[in-house]
């Protein structure tokens, strides 16, 4: 290519900027949100392209860089886009970065998606920004092309239009493709990227793509800020990353294998807590719901173990099998899978569909476990005794639970009055509208079940701090009078039984001062809930009311209250009032009245409530709760911050 393109329209060209309006018109349908998700999606987008060549064996870095006028590049050292020709006439990375849906048209076919948005192509982002530029470096050639949004004199618009050919601009003795692009602020609510939303996903690219130098470079502000992932044992490391902070019980295993065209790699590490992590992936896209998998690998590690432990005699003959629960107390694991015509089961492709997966993690794991087993006694002894003495818990729970079961129904020894005198059950038994409120103190709760709704409003006031989940064992939490308390009215059950369905309660809202002991209550319920009650916090049923920080009125006239959330609020309030404002400071719920506490808090027309939602990173969520909750002190507001996603705004 040493011509310019001609930058004439021909018909193939009306189509293309056709297929690049319309996901203009709707973004939303190509790349979910116009928000900080959606921004990042064009990010991850690239970034994808970058791995697919790596997966292909060809490249081994991709440095993300940020800039100050809002643009990003993405670069990579793989072999370069193709330069040559398309049958259409036009350049080939001219056809990929304008057609919608060019990708997987050329290179012979061995190109498939590997992760983000699936199936959504370059010319997605194209259409998204403001400009894009490509540069490719191959055959010792450097070709530059760049694409825009223009809107012409005669008010017409042009998305991704080619405003150069794609010219040689340079020479080079590298090969590697750069894509940079400027998000269009038309398109975007917000278009300011998230350095350590891309650095944390980044770092799993690292870990699942072993080898590979991912590298963050932030220009933007006045030092330059930078991050290098480079893991050269993989998901091994990865593994020892998310366990890092609990005590482990052995050095890391790993397994690997390939069968039917499926590789699969396993490295596992158990610690001394008690829950179970497993953290799996394929083809480097998350399946937070699991998947064939993840059966796969249950199913082969109850058969292994029990069949251990029944060979060695750590299990009796009248000893019933360990269940895969006891067996996996304590696990952290990582799956990750390489294979093509990837099916998910579900709509949001969380979940893996594919039957040969099952079967060959199945006897990868298999096959690997019980070598692992036979040659490291003492480990699987260890292991093998922890899920017995998993399995002795689970029972005396079972007996637990069944004993609260009959204490509803009546039919328990002692039939209890009511649940706690703590809680306040609402009228009504309207489980899509019923509210639960867990309030600090019995003061704010006193003030909160006056200032209720009875209708639909139920008050649980809890006293002092709630234990620590995070240290406590299954049975202290169910032998904790709160957490009984709660999981009792919330009527879900937990662990497998749990079903959100079953929820007595739309909503479960915590109320708790704004001071410091009120955001350390808010994280032990935080941590109680993301621990045993994960589905719940998935459903988006998890609330934080937001009671105000001051009130303003004006001297002589009482009635007239303005309430503020902030200090900005607090600036726009005094402005309004002029002279004679006056500012009371709420340190706490109980300086309110239970007329107040209705109107700013608890009123569903009033009040603003935060909804707590998952980090799409489950495993970042999970390390920051061991990080939080764990011996160290509490980086509490940053984990809040960072890690729980808040949706603020006035709910219904
Ligand atoms: C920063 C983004 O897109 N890298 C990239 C893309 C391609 C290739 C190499 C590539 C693929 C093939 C052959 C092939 C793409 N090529 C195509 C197409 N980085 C980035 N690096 N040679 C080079 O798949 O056979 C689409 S993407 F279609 F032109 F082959």
């Amino acid at each position: 290519m040493t011509e310019k393109q001609a930058l004439t329209y021909t018909e193939d060209d009306i189509q293309v900027l056709e297929g690049l309006i319309a996901v203009r018109k709707r973004p939303g349908m190509y790349i979910g949100s116009t928000g900080t998700r959606g921004l990042h999606h064009l990010v991850w987008e690239i970034v994808d392209n970058a791995k697919d060549e790596s997966l292909a064996g060809y490249n081994d870095t991709i440095i993300v860089t940020l800039y100050k006028d809002g643009s990003v590049s993405v670069e990579d050292h793989g072999r370069g886009i193709p330069t040559g020709m398309h049958k259409t006439g036009r350049p080939v990375p001219e056809v990929i970065f304008t057609t919608l849906h060019a990708g997987g048209k050329f290179g012979g076919g061995g190109y498939k998606k590997s992760g983000g948005l699936h199936g959504v192509g370059s010319s997605v982002v194209v259409a998204l920004s403001k400009w894009l530029e490509v540069e490719i470096h191959r055959e010792g050639n450097i070709y530059k092309q760049r694409y825009e949004y223009v809107v012409d004199e005669n008010g017409l618009e042009h998305v991704g239009k080619p405003v150069t050919g794609l010219d040689i601009v340079g020479t080079t003795k590298r090969t590697g493709t750069t894509v940079s692009f400027k998000p269009d602020e038309a398109v975007f609510t917000t278009t300011k990227f998230d350095y350590e939303l891309i650095c944390e996903r980044m770092r799993e690219t690292a870990f699942l793509l072993k080898g590979i130098r991912m590298v963050l470079v932030d220009r933007r502000g006045s030092e330059i800020k930078r991050d290098e992932f480079h893991y050269p044992e993989g998901i091994r490391t990865y593994v020892e990353y998310l366990n890092e902070g609990k005590a482990a019980l052995h050095p890391t295993v790993y397994f690997e294998g390939e069968k039917d065209n499926v590789y699969a790699e396993l490295a596992f590490q158990y610690n001394d807590g008690y829950t179970e992590t497993l953290v799996s992936y394929v083809n480097s896209i998350p399946t937070v719901d699991g998947g064939t998998h993840v059966t796969g690998f249950r199913n082969a590690t109850t058969r292994v173990f029990n069949d251990f432990a029944r060979k060695k005699g750590l299990l009796k003959e009248k000893d019933a099998n360990l269940t895969g629960n006891d067996l996996r107390e304590g696990f952290l694991g990582v799956l990750s899978l390489q294979m093509s015509d990837v099916q998910f089961e579900s709509q949001t492709k969380d979940k893996l569909g594919n039957e040969e997966a099952r079967a060959t993690v199945e006897q990868i794991v298999g096959e690997k476990l019980g070598f692992f087993l036979e040659e490291n006694p003492e480990i699987a002894k260890l292991l093998v005794e922890k899920a017995v003495k998993s399995a002795q818990i689970r029972e005396e729970l079972r007996k637990q639970r069944e004993a609260l079961r009959g204490d509803k129904k009546g039919k328990g020894a002692k039939k209890r009055k009511s649940i706690s005198e703590k809680y306040t059950p609402p009228q009504n038994k309207d489980k899509s509208r019923n509210e639960l409120f867990l309030v600090e103190g019995d003061s704010a709760g006193g003030s909160a079940k006056q200032a209720r709704s009875a209708e639909f409003q139920a008050i649980f006031s809890l006293k002092g701090k709630p234990l620590n989940t995070e240290k406590a064992k299954l049975s202290e939490v169910l032998a904790n009078e709160e957490f009984r308390t709660i999981l009792e009215v919330l009527e879900t059950d937990l662990g497998d039984e749990m079903n959100v369905e079953n929820c007595a309660f739309d909503k479960i809202i915590i109320m708790s001062d704004a001071d410091v002991d009120g955001s350390h209550i808010q994280t032990l319920l935080l941590t109680f809930f993301f621990r045993y009650m994960q589905e719940l916090v998935k459903a988006g049923r998890l609330y934080i009311a937001q009671p105000p920080l001051y009130s303003v009125t004006k001297e002589g006239k009482k009635s007239d209250v303005i309430y503020c959330w902030d200090d900005y609020e607090l600036e726009a309030a005094l402005k309004k009032v002029g002279r004679g404002a006056k500012i009371t400071r709420y340190k706490g719920l109980g300086e309110m009245n239970p007329e107040q506490l209705w109107e700013t808090t608890m009123d569903p027309e009033n009040r603003k409530l935060i909804q707590i939602a998952l980090d799409e990173n489950l495993p970042a969520s999970e390390k920051l709760i061991t990080t939080l909750m764990g011996d160290k002190v509490p980086p509490r507001r940053e984990w809040i911050e960072n890690h729980v996603t808040f949706e603020m705004g006035e709910d219904e």
